[in-house]
């Protein structure tokens, strides 16, 4: 790792958000891509900090600290990705699933999304099952995708699932899923149509269950 993207993620890890904007801005000044600095800079301090708080060296304000670093690191890093205007690729509506209020990775997938030329109805956090039916229909949406941080939430991607075959609209959308608990064997388990790793695969993942005849659920890792 170069020494810029150890820096950018010791500053998430400490929760320094001036720190993290100053390192993101020389990085932009030198060249280096947005997504890159998110990934290889952010993503990696705010996983050591969830492993930090896994092994109590680190506790709850920690972790707000670096949520909020981080925040700020793509509020300035955001204007610098390219939006592709050229076609509307499908309308997603995305959100964290019922009691999950982490938003970082969401609107990471939603910029992603937004920038490769999809419409995003971003739902934002702690969105029910209810919810994300009546916003696919209201906003005609090709795919809803959920978001999970938490284990407790993704019992929720489940409940959609189920939800939308009861009501008889399971073929209606394809539903996408993420998240930090979310593997591709429970993806396949609960029948939805994918999963992407990342926020850059969640494009690909998007592109491909729109167009694609897929037999089984899509995996992107
Ligand atoms: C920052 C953070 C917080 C912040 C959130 C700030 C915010 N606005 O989001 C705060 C402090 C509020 C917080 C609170 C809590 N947190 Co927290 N938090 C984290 C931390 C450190 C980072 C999360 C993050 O933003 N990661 C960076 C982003 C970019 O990654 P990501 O979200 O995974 O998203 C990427 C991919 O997963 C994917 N993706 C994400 N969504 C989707 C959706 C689709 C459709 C697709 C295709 C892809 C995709 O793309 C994204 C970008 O590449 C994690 C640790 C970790 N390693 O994740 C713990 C973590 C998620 N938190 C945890 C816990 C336990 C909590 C609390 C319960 C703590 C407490 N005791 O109160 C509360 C719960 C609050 C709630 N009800 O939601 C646990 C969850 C354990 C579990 N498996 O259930 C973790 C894993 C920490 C740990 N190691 O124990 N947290």
């Amino acid at each position: 790792m170069s020494e810029l993207f150890k820096d950018l993620s010791q500053a998430i890890y400490d929760g320094d958000a001036e720190k993290a904007v100053e390192l993101a801005k020389s990085g932009i000044d030198a060249g280096v891509k947005p997504n890159e600095l998110i990934d290889n800079g952010g993503v990696d301090g705010l996983e050591r900090l969830g492993t930090a708080f896994n092994e109590m060296e680190a506790f709850l304000p920690e972790l707000m600290l670096g949520g909020e670093a981080m925040k700020a690191m793509l509020d300035y890093l955001m204007p610098f990705m390219a939006k592709d205007d050229s076609s509307s690729a499908g309308t997603i509506v995305v959100g964290t699933a019922q009691g999950d209020l982490h938003d970082i990775g969401l609107n990471l997938v939603a910029t992603q999304l937004a920038v490769a030329g999809f419409k995003v109805v971003n739902l934002g956090t702690d969105i029910t099952v209810k919810e994300y039916i009546a916003e696919a229909k209201k906003n005609d949406a090709d795919i809803i995708g959920i978001s999970s941080l938490m284990t407790s939430s993704a019992y929720y991607q489940e409940e959609l699932l189920k939800r939308m075959i009861q009501e008889g609209i399971r073929d209606n959308y394809k539903v996408v899923v993420g998240g930090g608990p979310i593997t591709p064997q429970w993806t396949k388990d609960i029948g939805a149509d994918g999963y992407a790793r990342t926020a850059v695969q969640a494009v690909d993942l998007c592109k491909r269950v729109m167009t694609e005849d897929l037999s089984e659920a899509l995996i992107i890792e």
